[in-house]
């Protein structure tokens, strides 16, 4: 029967504060008189729950009546933030809300400060899949996200003495009001064990593998709500439980610890995220984690499927599966074995199934990510995927060679093991073979992935890679975080930038309008007195909202080149010392980013930074005209400060090794110049908000590869920079590290002997650059035209502008 949804809520303040309190009392179980900041905060995410709630039984029935195609997003990673003021502004209940508080003698700013990050995510990648899965929602598009529900996110960064140290993070410790625990959707995930043949109906032989080891996957779900509330998706996050939870016969038999092991084993599974983003975590843990959300989420994506009573030979015009980077690749493997396993298909027909059902985003093209297994490792913990890895391979090298003549070479490079040294399963490969589409995340990376990682799979399906240039949501990155320059942007061209980002153009028009700069650099100003207050606040250090405040918030990484910005910090302090009587534009130089724990020199940068920091700021011949701060623990919550409020966006990585970026995106939409390289979707900006917006210096990604392959000298680059060979020995030497002078030898003789990130080669383009800019600056005119443009001409780099191209391109959803 087709029962009734209840009735949709009302929305104004006096019904929503009834609410609020029925939940603080009935839900929560506490009297108003003695509820805690937390206990609000849980109330009012309840109540807009509800709201969001209403709209997700709509959604949800909508896509079975129609038997819609469905896409499913997999991946490890989704770096999500703070939810409770998305949703809120998503539903335009925002001041609804804060009136309700305010009513009850709450103000909704402090209680959503208190809402933790979930920071299940790393960097960039997993902050890309936040995005999408608001934009997924925000064009209509019925999809699920899938990941792991870790319990320690992303790690709490401290500083001792100017070291990174790392604390547990623990965003479940209050519980997490928006999720839904759904028991019923749980599977077995096997590991280990072996493989046995039957006889199957037609003669045929059939697989079983019998794992020696089992647990359980049960879902939790969070509601994902698009802009104004129209469309709600499901992120499924996948927790790790026993089969048994207690082994009775141990505990009776008096063996405490041994009663709790499987259950302990089990739970470890899921327990923490890898804290490296641009390295192959290697470890079997990581294996483990990768083929339980990848087993779970294909067994749940087919039990739906049939239960819509689709067939399976219908997979490819019914679900489209997209792998965020090759951590979700078992899945390839693993969708072969329940299709000709568990469904009985046969081997040709069941790879036809996949290979179109699939689709695979590569981020990055460093070496040490691309993820490849011991085949050992796999075939003890996958033995069945191990033999259909093989089966698979065989088929793909027997074309390759017969049908296209490919040499050893190439055979070699397309093969899905890896036979160069101990023998190993390359992931990258295997998503790329299992695959109708290969997509990179800039326009530069994707013709880089065509002629470096992924050439000889280029030649062989010159069709299937293409481009899809990341975006950001302009809810959270705009409205959200500014919500002082969406009014500004609102009174001046109307609201259907609102809708469609792209309409920002019209503000072009407002650019040179001395007024409307004048209201623009007074949001700047604003929104620079928020991040100050936060600074004093964390870190007791004061800051002049005068300064042009210049920004590199991000993963801490030798390619994206922290390093050169502190190295021409130094330069600059340099020059500000022995030159009291020029014109410096006073700056503010601030940092903000974690290191994977593993990563000696991205640690040492840190330490650098708060070393160069703490002579900076105590030397009175600075008079006040540079400040050097590293804020520490970045997050979401932080970035959303620090966005808004910059004057100068840091894009600096070496040429050809940044994917496609997105931060650049944030801070340009939000107002900012960008100083950066050509590299990944800075390009691109360059395109959309014209070359005289912005700052581009340094060798481009084919000097930088040419540089690597013909060898390069940095010794003599050094010696031939004044500025340069200066900082680097002060650095060097222990100027700024006088309780440990040679602690940053090594980081700066890397420099000297072979410089791989060409900081000294980019240097002086560099500082000229800096110089560049104060010229700017110091015309208050062509600043704000400048800035105003980038804000006006940012539209295109909307996530949903992504979502709608993956759509049309490779979903057709
Ligand atoms: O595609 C999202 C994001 C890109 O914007 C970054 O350029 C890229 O570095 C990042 N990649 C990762 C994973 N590995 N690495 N490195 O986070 O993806």
């Amino acid at each position: 029967a087709d029962l009734p949804l209840p009735k949709p809520r009302v929305s104004d303040p006096e019904v929503l504060a009834a609410e609020i309190i029925e939940r603080l009392t009935y839900g929560i179980g506490k009297d108003a008189k003695v509820a805690t900041p937390h206990d609000w905060l849980t109330a009012t995410i309840l109540v807009v729950r509800d709201r969001i709630i209403d709209k997700w039984m709509e959604s949800t029935r909508a896509t079975y009546a129609d038997n819609a195609k469905r896409v499913y997003y997999l991946s490890l990673e989704f770096l999500i933030g703070r939810l409770m003021r998305d949703a809120m502004s998503n539903l335009g209940l925002m001041e609804e809300i804060r009136q309700a508080l305010a009513s009850l003698g709450v103000e909704l700013d402090v209680i959503a400060g208190l809402e933790p990050d979930a920071a299940l995510g790393n960097g960039g990648l997993g902050r890309l899949a936040a995005c999408f899965m608001e934009s997924l929602a925000t064009v209509d598009i019925p999809a699920y996200g899938y990941g792991i529900r870790y319990v320690h996110g992303l790690f709490r960064q401290q500083m001792a003495e100017g070291w990174q140290v790392e604390l547990p993070e623990t965003w479940l410790a209050h519980g997490n009001p928006w999720e839904f625990e759904r028991r019923e959707s749980s599977y077995e995930i096997g590991f280990g064990g072996g493989v046995e043949t039957i006889n199957g109906q037609n003669e045929d032989l059939r697989y079983v593998w019998k794992p020696s080891e089992r647990v359980i996957a049960t879902a939790y779900d969070t509601p994902v709500v698009g802009w104004r509330g129209e469309r709600v998706n499901t992120l499924r996050l996948w927790s790790a439980q026993p089969i048994d939870p207690i082994l009775l016969d141990a505990f009776n038999a008096g063996d405490h610890i041994g009663a709790l092991r499987e259950s302990n084993k089990a739970e470890t599974l899921t327990r923490v995220l890898y804290p490296a983003d641009a390295t192959a975590a290697g470890q079997e843990l990581r294996l483990r984690q990768e083929y339980f959300f990848c087993s779970a989420s294909l067994q749940d994506i087919l039990r739906r499927h049939l239960q819509q009573g689709n067939p399976l030979s219908a997979l490819p015009e019914k679900v489209s599966i997209q792998l965020n980077d090759t951590h979700p690749a078992v899945s390839v493997a693993e969708l072969m074995r329940l299709l000709c396993d568990i469904h009985g298909v046969d081997f040709d027909t069941a790879w036809d199934i996949t290979w179109k059902t699939f689709s695979y985003t590569n981020h990055t093209l460093l070496p040490e990510a691309l993820e490849s297994w011991p085949v050992p490792l796999f075939e003890r913990l996958l033995p069945r995927h191990m033999q259909l890895v093989y089966a698979i391979n065989a088929k793909i090298l027997l074309d390759a060679r017969k049908n296209r003549a490919f040499t050893d070479t190439e055979i070699r490079h397309i093969s899905l093991i890896d036979e160069s040294g101990d023998r190993r399963v390359r992931m990258g490969n295997l998503a790329f073979i299992g695959s109708h589409s290969i997509n990179g995340v800039s326009a530069l990376h994707t013709e880089l992935m065509k002629e470096t990682v992924f050439a000889d799979l280029h030649k062989l399906y010159p069709e299937r890679i293409n481009n899809k240039t990341n975006g950001i949501t302009p809810r959270r990155w705009l409205m959200q975080c500014n919500p002082q320059l969406t009014s500004l942007v609102r009174e001046a061209i109307g609201d259907d930038f609102l809708d469609d980002a792209g309409k920002l153009t019209a503000l072009d028009a407002f650019a040179d309008d001395a007024s409307f700069q004048e209201k623009f650099a007074a949001v700047k100003r604003a929104n620079k007195e928020r991040l100050s207050n936060l600074v004093a606040s964390r870190m007791g250090i004061r800051l002049d909202p005068s300064a042009m405040f210049d920004i590199q918030i991000k993963r801490i990484h030798e390619y994206k080149r922290q390093l050169l910005n502190i190295v021409e910090t130094v330069a600059l302090f340099d020059q500000i010392r022995s030159h009291p009587e020029r014109d410096w534009v006073p700056r503010v130089k601030l940092f903000a980013g974690k290191a994977a724990p593993s990563y000696h020199n991205a640690k040492l940068i840190i330490k650098l930074a708060n070393d160069v920091a703490r002579v900076v700021n105590n030397d009175p011949s600075v008079r006040g005209l540079l400040k050097v701060v590293f804020i520490p623990n970045y997050n979401v919550s932080l970035a959303e400060v620090m966005v808004p409020a910059a004057d100068l966006s840091e894009q600096i990585s070496t040429a050809g090794m940044e994917a496609s970026g997105t931060g650049n995106m944030k801070f340009a939409l939000n107002g900012a110049l960008t100083i950066g390289t050509l590299d990944g979707a800075n390009v691109e900006m360059r395109d959309h908000v014209g070359e005289e917006n912005i700052v581009i210096f340094g060798m481009t990604a084919e000097e930088v590869g040419k540089a690597r392959a013909d060898g390069h000298n940095p010794r003599t680059t050094i010696e031939a920079s004044r500025e340069l060979s200066q900082a680097l020995s002060s650095i060097a030497s222990g100027v700024f590290s006088p309780d440990d002078r040679g602690r940053f030898a090594g980081l700066i003789n890397g420099i000297y002997q072979h410089d791989w990130f060409m900081v000294a080669e980019d240097f002086d383009a560099y500082a000229k650059a800096q110089r560049e800019v104060d010229g700017i600056w110091t015309d208050p005119q062509s600043w704000y035209g400048k800035t105003i443009r980038n804000t006006a001409r940012m539209g295109w780099f909307s996530s949903d502008r992504t979502i709608r191209q993956y759509n049309s391109d490779i979903w057709r959803a």
